[in-house]
């Protein structure tokens, strides 16, 4: 199924004198507060956030799976789930591969299928968290850390084969997560696992080609329960720092133990150079990939307001890998990325509204009730209108959620695709 401009032109028709006086309003008030709404606007819509590919269908992960029917079966039938996101949102420009997953079987079918879509290859991910069918080597016991040289070779090579199939798709970057460490007392020497994963590490940087980064996830528990090797930003940091320039951190917001302040961390590594990208998703007790800004969003706005002091006073960090790293099994999953990509644009663009200048006048003259002032006016702003202008200008849906229900995506998709498909994935 393709979504056409012209359907959800359409569908916009519906909305389009609410959304023009709601959007009048807001910009007049904003224009007034001395804001630049033009200039808010092509950021937005610069923005483009990668939908991870194991997110199209339901989730479920180590739970039960209760499909929505119509979920794609194969990588061609992902990117064009993701074509209709972009399509909805035009926020959604690229997709994140996880292989063996997602391996092409016809490289150039794929790539003229994302281009005509609009859609980029972003981050590839390695998966040395299964065994993998006709594998020699085992990962039960870990993956670039084992201490077997055989199972960290297979591991390592793996990662070598991932970047050779992102290449052809044009991806920049690895990224790597591992479920490496241990679940009782004593059974890892800590040392030996983190020696040999940053000589693993290192070894898979090295066939790195020259305009790639490597990032590197962090993850303090689970599916280990007493320790990860990589559990924190301090060890992703130390080990991107052990491998060069090349090699970064990166935080998925569900990878932080409780009340962690995670816009501190994402300041501090910015301030490094050393953030390379983001997973998002929401969670209130441990790594519940829920849907972004659904539990905490003044955090996520907090977080933002961080990226977006970072993306405008730290040069020394590269552009970042957006990705959503969200996924469980009671909503639709397409209607589940459109929530998503609707909380991460509307935490930018109140993040946007922060007044800089203001905020490190009354930094430094210690006026504290001003700071939070600050702060709580722009995340108190209903910004909805802005991002609906956004969307409108890039021929996107005025409501993405409502056009998708309108247009009958899924009840089209179920009829393309039948009720047996199973995702791929966890
Ligand atoms: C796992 O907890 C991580 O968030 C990873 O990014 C992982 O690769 C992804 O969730 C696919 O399983
Ligand atoms: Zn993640
Ligand atoms: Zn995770």
């Amino acid at each position: 199924m393709k979504l056409t401009e012209q359907h959800i032109e359409d569908d916009n028709k519906k909305s389009l004198a609410s959304q023009n006086n709601s959007y009048n309003f807001l910009a007049d008030s904003l224009t007034s507060k001395g804001h630049n709404v033009d200039a808010i606007l092509s950021k937005l819509s610069e923005f483009q956030v990668a939908v991870p590919s194991w997110a199209l269908g339901a989730g479920g992960t180590r739970f039960g799976r209760f499909s929505f029917y119509g979920e794609p079966s194969t990588l061609q039938e992902k990117i064009e789930d993701v074509g209709i996101l972009h399509a909805l949102t035009q926020t959604a420009g690229a997709v994140s591969l996880h292989i063996p997953w997602d391996i092409p079987t016809d490289y150039k079918a794929i790539k003229e299928q994302a281009d005509a879509l609009h859609i980029k290859f972003d981050s590839v991910n390695s998966n040395t968290f299964q065994d993998q069918k006709n594998a020699k080597e085992s990962y039960k016991f870990g993956s670039l850390s084992n201490t077997s040289k055989a199972v960290r070779d297979q591991a390592i090579q793996h990662n070598l084969d991932v970047i050779n199939i992102g290449d052809k798709l044009g991806s920049k970057s690895l990224t790597v997560w591992l479920a490496d460490g241990s679940s009782f007392p004593g059974q890892n020497n800590f040392q030996t696992a983190f020696q040999n994963t940053q000589n693993s590490l290192i070894d898979i940087y090295a066939g790195l080609p020259e305009d790639w980064k490597l990032l590197i996830e962090y993850k303090p528990y689970e599916p280990n329960f007493y320790s990860t090797v990589i559990q924190d930003w301090g060890a992703s940091l130390m080990l991107a720092n052990g491998c060069g320039d090349k090699a970064f951190t990166l935080v998925d917001l569900g990878h932080h133990l409780p009340n962690s302040n995670i816009e501190q961390i994402v300041s501090i590594l910015m301030l490094k150079g050393k953030l390379g990208g983001f997973h998002f998703n929401d969670s209130k007790y441990g790594d519940d990939d829920l849907t972004v800004g659904s539990i905490k969003p003044y955090a996520l706005f907090l977080i933002f307001n961080e990226l977006v002091y970072g993306m405008e006073s730290n040069p020394q960090n590269p552009d970042l890998a957006w990705m959503i790293d969200a996924s469980h099994n009671i909503k639709d999953p397409l209607e589940d990325l459109l929530q998503s990509l609707e909380a991460i644009q509307e935490a930018y663009a109140k993040a946007l509204l922060v007044d800089q200048k203001e905020l490190r006048t009354a930094q430094l003259e210690n006026d504290v009730t001003k700071c939070q002032e600050i702060l709580q006016n722009a995340f108190r702003t209903d910004v909805r209108p802005l991002l609906a202008a956004a969307r409108l200008k890039n021929g996107g849906a005025i409501n993405p959620i409502q056009s998708y229900r309108n247009l009958a995506v899924r009840e089209t998709l179920i009829k393309e695709r039948g009720k047996h498909t199973i995702a791929t994935g966890l």
